[in-house]
């Protein structure tokens, strides 16, 4: 069988077009987020927080492995940069065993949430990962 030019170049672009399709499909970009609480909540303390992570992956703390990390939920405080070390206090609580829900102590009043994905060495990951703040107001319980 002969092949046309016509037919060689409609087999190079569809071949461009499969590889251009599998590099979408390889790399989606990861999605962080809190689902819980929502925006405006007014909750008591201890707060349960519910994260969010798609197209990326979750491993424990230690764990070196491409394309995972661990949550930290930073309250009142920006994400650091990518590559720097994630602070350990009450406002800057680290998940190293792979946790996607936690309860966490978290004092009266408005007080803004992030989720921060590290890396096994606590580093913001490169590019960061980090959610949008989620506001929330903390009241006494009854
Ligand atoms: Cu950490």
């Amino acid at each position: 069988m002969r092949t046309t030019p016509l037919a060689l170049c409609a087999l190079a672009l569809s071949v461009v077009a499969t590889s251009l399709h599998a590099q979408a499909v390889s790399a989606p970009a990861p999605i962080i987020g809190i689902l819980l609480p929502t925006s405006n909540a007014t909750v008591t303390s201890p707060v349960t927080v519910r994260f969010r992570l798609v197209n990326y992956g979750v491993a424990p703390a230690g764990m070196q492995m491409a394309g995972t990390g661990h949550f930290h939920l930073v309250i009142d405080d920006e994400a650091g940069a990518a590559g720097t070390i994630i602070p350990t206090d009450s406002m800057h609580v680290h998940y190293g065993k792979g946790q996607i829900e936690v309860t966490v102590p978290v004092p009266l009043g408005r007080h803004t949430l992030r989720a921060v994905l590290g890396d096994y060495q606590h580093k913001v990951i490169r590019p960061e990962l980090v959610s949008p703040p989620v506001t929330i107001r903390v009241v006494a319980g009854r």
